[in-house]
């Protein structure tokens, strides 16, 4: 059947297309040249096929899920990025902070509920240091020790790391040691420096988030990227980030997965730019799926794009769908997500995973399988 459908593809693609489709259908990697000329010339239902052939060679008809919760400490964020539509500054009424009590009780919630993760961001507070988020894990840690904690994006672990005077290695050591298991895929936006001056010029720049992961990496950490598409960013800028990310797996093997976040326009200072349509968002799912040839999974977070996005974009590669149980993040109900209170039980999601003809597998952090449905 494969066999077939690949000679009638490559019987039907034409010009330089054909070349870039065969190579696909043979695991050769993609040039960002290649993955230029597919992203404008090939068909959307091509990339669907060219991105399918690549999922079911990395995870078959498996597709994964896993039962995690959110916390978000504050939203009280030193920087200001363009497109962001949930930090405050200190001292606003609209600006939130946990207390390690309030931290606690939300672990406590999940008090006998099978999750095997949280997942702890947030804003980068201007008076919290490295101490206080070890304090935070280690809390946690002590709270639930059977579950996988995946905290503070690239640019948090900047902020307090610096702040300390310690190498990359030396703060996230630390951390580990207070509980720290692995790192979100937060922050990355887009590499390109002129663009990335323009949308969120305080934050820390490409080097320091590559620099971050590849220190995690090497010690042991997975850690999950990210790109925020469908803003100002040419196809060029696109495929220079996934390049990099590339690159640094190809050194560390350290991803877990590929998450591409749809900026959402609601409420931010980006807003007149609107919000691409669900094609595009397809098209980048298959792009980045094709491209990553050394990423495992390809992550499609729900509560940004909407269950429907979802499901269908496991047709255009997504192998891994985030967001369970009680998705209690505000960064895109706050931002004007269709999904303005996301939530999503364990048997929804299956129905999802089943509808779109794949496999559930919950999964652990580490993509160990936890039970099939
Ligand atoms: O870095 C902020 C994005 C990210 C908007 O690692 C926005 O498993 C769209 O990284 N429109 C944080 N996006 C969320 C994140 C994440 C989410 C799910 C899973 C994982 C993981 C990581 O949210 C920020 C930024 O890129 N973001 N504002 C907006 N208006
Ligand atoms: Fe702060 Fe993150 Fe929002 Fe930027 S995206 S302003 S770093 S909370």
């Amino acid at each position: 059947m494969f066999h077939e459908m690949k000679e009638l593809i490559l019987k039907n693609v034409t010009g330089e297309l054909s070349g870039i489709a065969a190579a696909v259908f043979d695991g050769r990697r993609l040039t960002p040249d290649d993955a230029l000329t597919l992203y404008r010339n090939a068909d959307l239902s091509l990339m669907g096929l060219l991105a399918t052939t690549v999922k079911r060679r990395k995870s078959g008809d498996a597709v994964f899920f896993n039962r995690n919760f959110h916390i978000e400490p504050t939203n009280i964020c030193l920087y200001n990025c363009r497109f962001c539509s949930y930090h405050k500054p200190e001292g606003d009424p609209d600006s939130w902070e946990l207390t390690e009590n309030e931290i606690l009780d939300l672990v406590r919630r999940f008090d006998g509920v099978p999750v095997t993760e949280v997942h702890i961001t947030g804003g980068v507070h201007p008076s919290r240091d490295i101490h206080y988020y070890g304090r935070m894990l280690a809390a946690i840690r002590k709270a639930r020790p059977d579950i996988s904690i995946k905290a503070f994006s690239a640019v948090e672990l900047a902020y307090m790391i610096r702040k300390e005077g310690m190498s990359w290695t030396e703060g996230i050591s630390l951390l580990h040691s207070y509980g720290l298991d692995s790192i979100p895929g937060g922050g990355a936006e887009i590499f390109d420096p002129a663009l990335r001056r323009r949308i969120c010029p305080e934050k820390a720049d490409a080097e320091t988030y590559l620099a971050i992961h590849e220190a995690a990496h090497n010690l042991g950490l997975n850690s999950n990227a990210t790109m925020l598409y469908g803003h100002a960013e040419s196809p060029e800028q696109r495929i220079d980030h996934m390049l990099r990310l590339r690159d640094l797996q190809d050194r560390t093997g350290g991803f877990n997965a590929f998450i591409p976040l749809k900026f959402k326009r609601e409420n931010n200072r980006m807003s007149e730019l609107g919000e691409v349509p669900v094609t595009e968002d397809m098209r980048n799912y298959a792009l980045s799926r094709i491209f990553l040839d050394n990423f495992n999974h390809i992550k499609a977070y729900w509560p940004a794009i909407g269950k429907s996005s979802a499901m269908m974009s496991l047709a255009f590669g997504a192998d891994d769908l985030d967001g369970t149980i009680d998705d209690t993040t505000r960064i895109y109900s706050m931002a004007g997500s269709v999904e303005s209170r996301p939530s999503l039980s364990t048997t929804e999601l299956i129905a999802m995973i089943r509808s779109a003809g794949f496999r559930p597998v919950e999964r652990d952090t580490s993509y160990a399988a936890v039970r099939e449905w």
